[in-house]
């Protein structure tokens, strides 16, 4: 008898800012915890199921931090690593130092390969085998470009190129292809590993983009009978499929936004190989948290109460990191400093008071504000546009013509830029992720 450990975790979002707050702390305290956990546990694989890093261009210190954790695991314990990209991540970042990073046991899936059989692991235990077959994070025409270069019939349609079911075929195609080679090499317990939004799983504090792919949700059904476990990545709460219980998404290791549960967990997954049967069975291991992120709302009277309480009953080692909203319209600056105050008698930091106004107040806000002019013309070309901006904006007056030639310039720049539609859909990306917006 033989038994191997599976260690799942997924959306580390290296390099995250919580506004202007950096992250690195809690997420270096949670790479020392997994490497412990991995040594302690005995874990022979890892899995990472994608969003590594928070950008596609992340900072020298996440890059640091995460090389760091690959190396101190790979030199002081014998587990195998197994990566793949999410929507965050670059496919093609992640993969370059693939030639470092294979002879250390480490396999990194970034983008969709040539041949499907590339996608496809096999690791022995005892007589059996595990069969894992990665599927990095993917945009539809990877799937459709993928299938074609395996010579698939390619019935497709122009105007059905990005027709939902036109992608679940190929995408059901690409998971029999895979089932196929999986079976031919002998795999008696196979393992996804995936970064998308699978089933019928619940909005939790997950990232946008979910279209991307040109697919919304992937019913596991199409994987079920294929597949004994689902090492999914996306959402930032722990969840199983109702339909499929292993098909988990562990989650990210640290709540990443105001909303978020602060308990966090990885998926633990132990498969024994006796008398020629593999067994399993799953649990999920509680990570500590580090920082605990606290959202405190109520009217302006009882904020100071119940924060006073949460910051009491915080149990992290790191000083919180606090949310305030006030149900009752705006905050006077002398219950801003109160509650500042208060939050630093425990070393915590506001990083976020708002308030919530009645629908009078908002109309009276509104009413109050000069309102652009009614007679504001519908057919302006942009440099008009510009102009009446300018003339609304700054009292009337017109814009120089050092800076009218600027705006007609990068106008002209943006027009005349080569940008191919994916290219500025990962610009898009890439802007937002500099903004420091946690919703
Ligand atoms: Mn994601």
């Amino acid at each position: 008898m033989q038994t191997i450990k599976i260690l799942h975790t997924s959306d580390w979002h290296l390099g995250k800012k919580l506004f202007r707050s950096s992250r690195m702390e809690e997420q270096k305290l949670f790479l020392k915890w997994l490497l412990h956990t991995i040594v302690e546990d005995n874990v022979g694989i890892l899995l990472i199921s994608g969003d590594i890093f928070d950008s596609p261009i992340p900072t020298v210190e996440a890059q640091e931090v995460y090389f760091q954790f690959l190396k101190d695991t790979t030199e002081q314990t014998a587990c195998r690593v197994f990566i793949i990209s999410g929507n965050h991540d670059s496919g093609r970042f992640l993969e370059a130092p693939l030639p470092f990073l294979r002879p250390s046991r480490i396999e990194v899936l970034g983008r969709f390969r040539k041949h499907l059989s590339e996608h496809i692991f096999l690791l022995p235990v005892e007589n059996q085998k595990i069969g894992l077959f990665l599927l990095p994070h993917f945009r539809a025409n990877d799937l459709l470009l993928q299938e074609q270069t395996a010579q698939h019939d390619s019935d497709y349609e122009c105007d059905a190129f990005l027709h939902q079911h036109v992608l679940l075929r190929a995408l059901e195609r690409t998971v029999r292809q895979a089932k196929n080679l999986l079976q031919q090499q002998g795999a008696n317990f196979s393992i996804l590993m995936a970064h998308h939004l699978f089933g019928n799983t619940h909005y939790a504090g997950s990232e946008l983009f979910l279209g991307l792919s040109g697919l919304e949700s992937i019913p596991t059904s199409i994987f079920s009978d294929t597949f004994d476990y689902l090492a999914l990545g996306h959402l930032h709460g722990f969840q199983t499929s109702s339909t499929n219980p292993l098909a988990i998404y562990p989650g990210s290791p640290i709540p990443l936004h105001f909303g978020e549960d602060n308990y966090k967990s990885v998926s633990l997954l132990e498969i024994t190989s006796k008398q020629g049967q593999m067994k399993s069975s799953q649990s999920c291991k509680a990570i500590p948290p580090f920082r605990m992120i606290l959202s405190v709302s109520g009217q302006t009277s009882e904020l100071a109460e119940k924060l006073r309480h949460k910051l009491q009953t915080q149990v992290a080692t790191l000083p919180p990191f606090i949310e305030l909203r006030s149900e009752g319209g705006p905050v006077l600056s002398s219950d801003e400093v109160r509650f500042c105050d208060l939050a630093k008698e425990y070393d915590g930091s506001i990083l976020k008071m708002s308030y919530q106004t009645s629908i009078t107040d908002r109309a009276e806000i509104n009413s109050s504000r000069s309102p652009i002019s009614h007679d504001f013309p519908t057919s302006l070309n942009l440099p008009q546009i510009f102009q009446a901006f300018h003339r609304h904006k700054y009292q009337g007056t017109e814009p120089s013509e050092a800076l009218m030639q600027t705006f007609l310039n990068s106008l002209d720049e943006w027009s005349h830029s080569s940008m191919s539609p994916s290219q500025l859909e990962e610009k898009t990306l890439n802007d937002e992720n500099q903004t420091t917006n946690p919703s």
